[in-house]
């Protein structure tokens, strides 16, 4: 029997049951090649959420396979969810294999932030983990951004040979979109949900010695939006530029980041010019934030005011269990969290209690933009 696979997901098609992956009719596989399978086509076609039956060992096994047939790997990491995007697994293959990092979504960026300013905070970041990259490229696919330099990094590091380069990272950072810009065409199928690309995809670049490999998207842990449904968590993708907002806070004042996490700031004495702690916070646009005292936030959470969550979506969130955890941010320093946004802090040090589902990661970083205006 022939094997044929999906050009958008990469599943091997079958003609035997309509409801199980990789489904074409019969006379389809049977005729044609470079099929899409009935669930490509239902999300290139309608923009249906469709769910699947792998989970994280299946995937993490897929792009295992294809990390070791290649030659150099491209893990693409979202600038505005960084952490959530920056996991331990991508960390492990930067280790043992040549890489070209791909900073994603700039586009997104506060407009007055040039992505060059970032590069040594990306290094930086790396370092940490004893990682150095053969060099670092910032695009967008939105834009198309940097697409092209892609080609010439790779051709860069390896003149006149063939390549395999498998691209990597977790779910929704754009790993489909870019690949499609570098092949100049929409064959492989992407949507705004997570888990869209099943199986590994070679394509050859036009004009080059290069076979690009798409892979399945990573699961991370700790994103705020993957504890909600996907509908909602879409509210917490930046659509546009994200949105930033500054605060001086009294001390006991709690400020919320709508329902999802809350914190008190705890005694500001600490600021030996007398004056308030200044923090700018940064999520996408539908995300609100909130200032109130500690008696107002049960009636906040209870009432209609947050918008993301509605009723039982709320009762499930709530049921996470939740931390109470003192932090403290220093100047030029920030609170990120991931798969919801961050917290900047201008004058500090910034004392809090964070309430917070146990299962989200929480990272204090050195600030990612400088602060200008
Ligand atoms: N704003 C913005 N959105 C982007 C960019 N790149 C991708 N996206 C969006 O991110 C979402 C996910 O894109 P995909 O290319 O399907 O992501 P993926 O990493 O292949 O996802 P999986 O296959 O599910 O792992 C889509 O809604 C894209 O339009 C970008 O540079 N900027
Ligand atoms: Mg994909």
């Amino acid at each position: 029997m022939i094997k044929k696979k999906c050009i958008g997901c990469g599943i091997e098609l079958q003609f035997e049951d309509k409801n199980k992956e990789g489904y074409v009719p019969e006379e389809k596989f049977l005729m044609h090649d470079n099929l899409l399978c009935q669930r490509c086509f239902k999300i290139k076609n309608y923009g249906e959420n469709l769910v699947n039956n792998f989970g994280r060992e299946d995937y993490l096994k897929e792009v295992s396979e294809s990390v070791k047939k290649s030659d150099i790997i491209l893990p693409i990491f979202d600038i505005i969810d960084f952490e959530g995007s920056f996991t331990e697994e991508i960390l492990d293959f930067l280790r043992d294999y040549r890489s070209i990092i791909l900073v994603n979504k700039i586009d997104l960026m506060p407009d007055f932030i040039h992505p060059a300013e970032i590069s040594n905070w990306i290094k930086d970041r790396l370092a940490e983990e004893d990682i150095v990259p053969d060099d670092i490229a910032f695009i967008s696919a939105k834009s198309k951004y940097g697409i092209n330099g892609i080609i010439r990094k790779i051709k860069n590091i390896f003149p006149n040979k063939n390549v395999k380069a498998t691209v990597l990272g977790v779910s929704n950072v754009g790993k489909s979109s870019v690949i499609n810009l570098l092949l100049g065409n929409n064959r492989i199928t992407t949507s705004k949900y997570s888990g869209t690309t099943l199986k590994s995809i070679n394509n050859k670049i036009p004009n080059s010695e290069i076979t690009i490999i798409d892979t399945p998207g990573l699961i991370p842990d700790g994103r705020v939006s993957d504890f909600i449904s996907a509908e909602s968590g879409l509210k917490l993708v930046p659509a546009g530029e994200i949105s930033r907002k500054t605060f001086k806070l009294e001390e006991n004042q709690v400020f919320m980041f709508d329902a999802f996490c809350r914190f008190k700031v705890l005694g500001n004495e600490l600021l030996e010019s007398g004056s308030k702690p200044i923090f700018s916070a940064y999520t996408s646009k539908s995300v609100k934030f909130h200032v109130t005292r500690e008696e107002r936030v049960k009636d906040l959470l209870n009432g209609s005011f947050f918008e993301i969550l509605q009723e039982s979506e709320k009762e499930n969130y709530f049921k996470n269990e939740f931390v109470n955890c003192e932090v403290e941010i220093e100047e030029n320093e920030e609170l990120a969290i991931a798969g919801l946004g961050w917290i900047n802090v201008k004058r500090g040090p910034l004392k809090i209690k964070l309430e917070i589902p146990k299962q989200v990661k929480v990272i204090v970083r050195p600030s990612i933009f400088k602060n200008k205006k």
